[in-house]
């Protein structure tokens, strides 16, 4: 059997126990070990000497991960994917900042790490590569002369023409992913922007649905909504919560709302805060009676958008708290921290309402993991965006629209109320979504696709 390649911006650490990595890591690392291979990442490490890789092998899988210098760092990685590729696939041109040095940086890393991973690789080995840190990553392979299969799959967003375009580089960037052999997006929304971006700078030539032929040569574009582990999710959320949070939720009576995420201005916190201030402003009766966790881990924090956001976070929170707070209730609860995976599973279950509001979002799966942690006879409320990728799947939830106060404001009142049958009847409903569209499902569907459609290499050999 060929191994699977697995490259990706950051690997996961070959330390992490299955009980504590995520959905994304678990499946990946169940499709190695199955397969056998290799995981190349960043260890997220800048080094300016070492340029080897460090490699640990463990249960089939070698790890293999290099350090970045300060300059590929910046360049490379602040710069290029975080404040161009980043802000613009996520619909926020205003927040680009483009620099031709940093695109040659870019490719010029992509190049480098093909290079470091090419000796690794055998003939026969498929490779799956993740997400816009490496865009380019096939157009270097091929160049190197491998023809082996490569895939890639897009966890962000595919902006439509009128974004794309103000990127520079946006046509060479269009010609480099279609050296990838198969191009897996979350949402069907994704795929038709690549295709019609696609369209707008070379001839298309539809083989049928999902292939297509473009610079001469086959690609198939597909989506694959990524999943989570809903099993695993359950038992973890089923735990008891440690005695001091137990106590403390013993102590809070009323109901919980709870949001989860990186500290990212594309995740739509700002407007989530105004929207509570709105409902405590507006319903006066649900004062003293809720309080909404907002648990978000500083995210590239030497990103100045990134920073920008979280100062004006924690003025709101202070305002908000300094308005409605009394002695006995204190309404808005923001921290900072990251939490062990089985215990935001738990925190999850105790909520009576997950609010997810993202501006945009590839898929969202703290969305997924809220409703598979609930009580089954007992279900909490998900309140979702309509920009994240999960609205497409789970329509059974309050979907809202972010930028309209006061539909969120309306939907957690609705959610604060909802009685019994209603929320197990929706709950019911996105949970089938859940198990049938689950992390093996996701990294299953994606693999059989690559290692049987019609690739690059095979269509040189017929038109030859
Ligand atoms: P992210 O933007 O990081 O992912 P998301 O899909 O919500 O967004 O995944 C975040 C993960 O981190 C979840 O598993 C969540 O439980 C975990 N997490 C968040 N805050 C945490 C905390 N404080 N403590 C512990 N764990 C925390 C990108 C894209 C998404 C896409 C995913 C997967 O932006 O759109 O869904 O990749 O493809």
């Amino acid at each position: 059997m060929s191994r699977l390649v697995v490259v990706s911006n950051r690997i996961a650490a070959f330390k992490d126990k299955r009980e504590s990595a995520g959905g994304l890591a678990v499946g990946i690392m169940d499709s190695l070990k199955y397969q056998g291979g290799l995981w190349f990442g960043w260890n997220g490490k800048i080094s300016e000497e070492n340029k080897s890789l460090e490699k640990n092998h463990q249960d089939n899988i070698t790890f293999a991960a290099f350090s970045l210098t300060q300059s590929e760092y910046d360049q490379y990685y602040l710069n290029f994917s975080n404040t161009v590729i980043w802000p613009a696939f996520h619909y926020r041109l205003d927040l680009v900042q483009y620099q031709h040095k940093d695109y040659d940086s870019y490719c010029h890393v992509n190049e480098m790490l093909a290079e470091q991973l090419r000796p690794l690789v055998n003939e026969d080995d498929i490779m799956w590569i993740h997400d816009y840190h490496l865009l380019p990553f096939a157009a270097a392979c091929r160049k190197l002369g491998m023809k082996n299969r490569i895939g890639f799959f897009l966890h962000i967003p595919f902006p439509t023409s009128e974004i794309f375009n103000a990127l520079p580089p946006h046509k060479e960037l269009l010609e480099k992913l279609c050296e990838y052999d198969l191009l897996g997006f979350q949402a069907e929304s994704d795929r038709q922007a690549f295709i019609e971006n696609l369209s707008l700078v070379t001839n298309v030539e539809n083989l049928d649905d999902n292939h297509i032929k473009a610079y001469n040569k086959p690609v198939t574009a597909r989506v694959y909504p990524i999943g989570v582990e809903p099993e695993n999710i359950r038992l973890l959320a089923e735990g008891a919560l440690p005695p001091k949070l137990a106590h403390l939720r013993d102590k809070m009576n009323g109901q919980l709302i709870i949001s989860v995420d990186r500290l990212d201005y594309s995740k739509g916190l700002l407007e989530r805060f105004q929207a509570y201030e709105t409902l405590l402003e507006n319903y006066p009766q649900h004062r003293g009676n809720i309080r909404y966790f907002q648990i978000a881990p500083t995210s590239r924090g030497d990103v100045q958008a990134y920073q920008d956001v979280q100062h004006e976070l924690e003025t709101e929170a202070g305002r908000i708290n300094g308005h409605f707070s009394t002695l006995e209730w204190t309404p808005l609860f923001y921290l900072n921290q990251h939490y062990e995976r089985s215990l935001l599973m738990k925190i999850f279950r105790h909520c009576e309402v997950g609010l997810v509001t993202p501006l945009r979002d590839g898929m969202n799966l703290v969305a997924k993991e809220y409703v598979a942690s609930q009580n089954p006879n007992d279900p909490g409320v998900l309140i979702l965006s309509r920009f994240a990728g999960a609205a497409n799947e789970l329509t059974s939830a309050l979907l809202v629209n972010p930028y309209d106060r006061d539909g969120v404001v309306a939907a957690l009142d609705k959610a604060l109320s909802m009685q019994l049958e209603e929320r197990k009847q929706r709950y019911q409903e996105m949970m089938a979504v859940i198990k049938k569209n689950n992390i093996v499902h996701w990294c299953q569907s994606f693999l059989t696709d690559l290692k049987t459609i019609p690739t690059k290499n095979e269509h040189k050999t017929a038109t030859a």
